[in-house]
């Protein structure tokens, strides 16, 4: 039902402009289908001229190349959705909603899990595409009334959490400080039916310090400059934000958009709300009054601020002692507290909003899964948030690499198809580099942490330096001169990502030991039984979703920043190309323009289109692979157009996909026709 709609859209739709293909005529809308492009300049003058005529967005085969304009373009309307809804790729100009509505009606074809991998470095874009995928399914899956509330939720529950979970950074006003992994659900009709987050490692540490020029969460901001009065008085706040430590460069911020959210309700009922809204705004109240605890005259502090200020010990006698901690401790330990109730606070956010999404029918469903992450960044001062976080992007591009250039050639080669192979960068050295058990860092830190009192940040620096110093993407100021030609710090390590060099900076000013420091949880830092690093516990994150998205079908979005002012439409060549190279686009290009668009198991393609061939219809007796040779034949397709591998067809460009796949509804159209019609002959 769903596909015949689909194609009665699209025949409209083609009567309508009277092509097939309606271009937009700037430049090349999809690289794979002109063989001029071959340089990489050549690539960027067709990104550069489109972008100049705010054509975003331009293809690699199914792969969406997206440049950040910074400014609105008006290309988001309900109308524009309309346009885009049941059309294959090069129906109309490129653009993010194409993918979207292919990703789905692939999903509901051939009832299998999807991910649209969106990707880029901060300010790229990555999470306004996020955000118009989930607009663009909203308007565009069919829906009954208790179906509204759960699309609905899951498009409020956005702005709740880039609340909690987003920030001002140098690099982007609206950065994401957390990962996020969407599933959206739907049952066999495409009808949204639930949905599930999975957040990633949010960067606590800006509750108490931000760098210069950046700010905390913007939930602080909202509550303090937009709060309702009686809201403040109740939580004892100033509308000033001057007045906390833990804020600098106040902006305002509407805090409508997260009370609609807690009174639209994360399955609360409505007498709860205030609870949960009092509760949730009185934790970010504490945390502003803890930020502005000072501890110069310490005792009578701490007579007022509970016992956590202080070490507890036992005496001989078995009395319980209570001593105060320096000031150092006491700030660090008032620190430690804040982040780790931010981060909890952030959790259990997390956790309602699923219990809203949940779906409890337990009918078939398939997913799309949106991975909207931190980007690559690099800063001035990088300390372990920007390792984490350039990490996960080396864990990501790692990801698009197997799927994209490296399985791709094995497959060819496993499947005896002709190919020339691709040279590319593989950045696993670089994964390995971080996460090899026993001799990765994250190894490294977790030893040196399980020697308490021994380990400080430059024991750890000089374990990395003996076992690592030979490794061609790892620097450190004895080898800076040699690998690198630049002089660095002596507390610093450097690493050659694959997007670019960044120094961390290990031995950090104002802690004595940081990086132990960050190695544990906070609550249980001094447990005497040693938990998982924070580190690890990334690492085994990062592992999960990196399993989780290996078992479904790839959908890519690379992003691109186009300069690094936020400026209004413009191009800067040189970062562009940059981002261009480091993302491996041309060696995609090249993969894709060689290679095969589509490819299926004989049988599976079989089974589907053996209607349209009165030879395989309605039974084939023969050998698979046969019968899938006399479809193509039959429909007149030659012999450059696909190939037949061992296992599999492979057909080179998606329109011959798509015409095959129009003769199918066409053919289901008539015999359901045909079928009706005998049917009312017997009546
Ligand atoms: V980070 O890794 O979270 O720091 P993102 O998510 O890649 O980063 P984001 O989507 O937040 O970047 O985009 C940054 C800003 O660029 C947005 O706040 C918009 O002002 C601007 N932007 C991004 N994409 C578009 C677009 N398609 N149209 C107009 C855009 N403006
Ligand atoms: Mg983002």
């Amino acid at each position: 039902m769903l596909n015949c709609d689909r194609l009665q859209r699209r025949k409209a739709r083609v009567n309508m402009e009277g092509a097939l293909v309606a271009r937009d005529q700037v430049g090349i809308q999809d690289f794979v289908l002109l063989d001029s492009i071959t340089s990489e300049t050549a690539f960027l003058d067709n990104l550069k001229k489109r972008f100049n005529e705010n054509l975003i967005y331009t293809y690699i085969g199914t792969l969406l190349v997206s440049v950040n304009p910074y400014k609105e373009l008006g290309i988001y309307t309900k109308k524009q959705m309309e346009n885009y809804m049941g059309v294959n790729f090069f129906e109309l100009p490129p653009h993010i909603y194409a993918l979207a509505d292919n990703a789905y009606h692939t999903m509901l074809t051939e009832m299998n899990n999807h991910f649209i991998l969106i990707s880029g470095e901060s300010g790229a874009g990555k999470t306004e595409a996020s955000k118009r995928i989930l607009q663009f399914y909203a308007v565009s899956c069919p829906s009954t009334s208790l179906l509204d509330r759960a699309r609905d939720r899951m498009l409020v529950s956005n702005p709740v959490l880039e609340a909690f979970g987003n920030a001002k950074t140098l690099k982007n006003d609206n950065s994401s400080r957390f990962g996020k992994y969407m599933d959206i659900q739907f049952n066999r009709e495409g009808e949204a039916v639930g949905g599930h987050i999975l957040s990633y490692l949010l960067e606590k540490s800006r509750v108490v310090y931000q760098n210069h020029g950046e700010r905390n969460f913007h939930i602080f901001y909202q509550l303090v400059e937009g709060g309702e009065e009686e809201t403040l008085r109740l939580l004892g706040l100033e509308r000033n934000c001057q007045h906390y430590c833990y804020l600098v460069n106040p902006i305002f911020h509407s805090i409508a958009e997260v009370e609609r959210y807690l009174t639209a309700g994360p399955g609360c009922n409505k007498s709860s709300i205030p609870i949960v809204m009092q509760y949730l705004f009185g934790i970010i109240g504490s945390i502003l009054h803890l930020g502005n605890v000072q501890f110069e005259n310490l005792s009578a502090q701490i007579a007022s601020f509970l016992v956590i200020f202080h070490h507890t010990h036992f005496a001989s006698c078995g009395l319980q002692v209570l001593s105060p901690f320096s000031v150092d401790h006491a700030i660090y330990a008032r620190d430690a507290l804040t982040k780790a109730l931010y981060d909890r606070t952030f959790t259990w956010l997390v956790n309602k909003i699923n219990e809203s999404l949940e779906n409890k029918d337990s009918t078939k469903k398939t997913v799309i899964g949106l991975l909207d992450i931190y980007g690559f960044e690099v800063f001035y001062v990088n300390s372990f948030e920007q390792f984490c976080i350039n990490y996960c992007n080396e864990k990501l591009q790692q990801l698009f690499i197997q799927l994209t250039l490296k399985s791709e050639q094995e497959e060819y080669e496993a499947e005896d198809i002709e190919w020339e192979p691709v040279q590319f960068f593989n950045n696993r050295i670089i994964c390995d580099l971080v996460e090899q058990r026993h001799s990765g860092i994250i190894s490294i830190l977790d030893e040196e942490c399980m020697r308490p009192g021994e380990a400080t940040d430059l024991t750890f620096l000089e374990r990395l330096e003996e076992r690592l110093g030979n490794h061609p993407h790892f620097v450190t100021h004895r080898l800076a001169d040699q690998k690198t030609r630049k002089t660095m710090d002596r507390g610093d390590f450097r690493l050659l990502h694959y997007a670019g060099e960044v120094t961390y900076c290990v031995v950090m000013h104002q802690a004595k030991n940081s990086i132990v420091k960050h190695c544990f949880p906070p609550t249980e830092a001094d447990s005497k039984k040693r938990p998982e690093t924070v580190a690890t516990q990334f690492k085994s994150s990062l592992m999960g979703l990196t399993k989780i998205l290996t078992a479904k079908e790839p959908w890519y979005v690379r992003c691109l920043k186009s300069n690094e002012d936020k400026q209004p439409g413009r191009f800067d060549h040189v970062l562009v190309r940059h981002q261009v190279k480091y993302l491996g686009l041309m060696e995609h290009l090249r993969v894709r323009r060689a290679g095969f668009a589509y490819r299926r198991r004989y049988e599976v393609f079989l089974h589907r289109y053996k209607p349209l061939c009165p030879a395989t219809w309605p039974h084939w007796r023969g050998v698979p692979a046969d019968g899938v040779e006399r479809i193509l034949k039959h429909l007149g397709y030659s012999e450059d157009e696909y190939k037949m591998g061992r296992t599999k067809i492979f057909i080179r460009h998606p329109r011959t996909l798509f015409a095959i796949e129009d003769a199918y509804e066409i053919c289901k159209h008539e015999l359901a026709a045909k079928i009706q019609a005998k049917y009312k002959g017997y009546k």
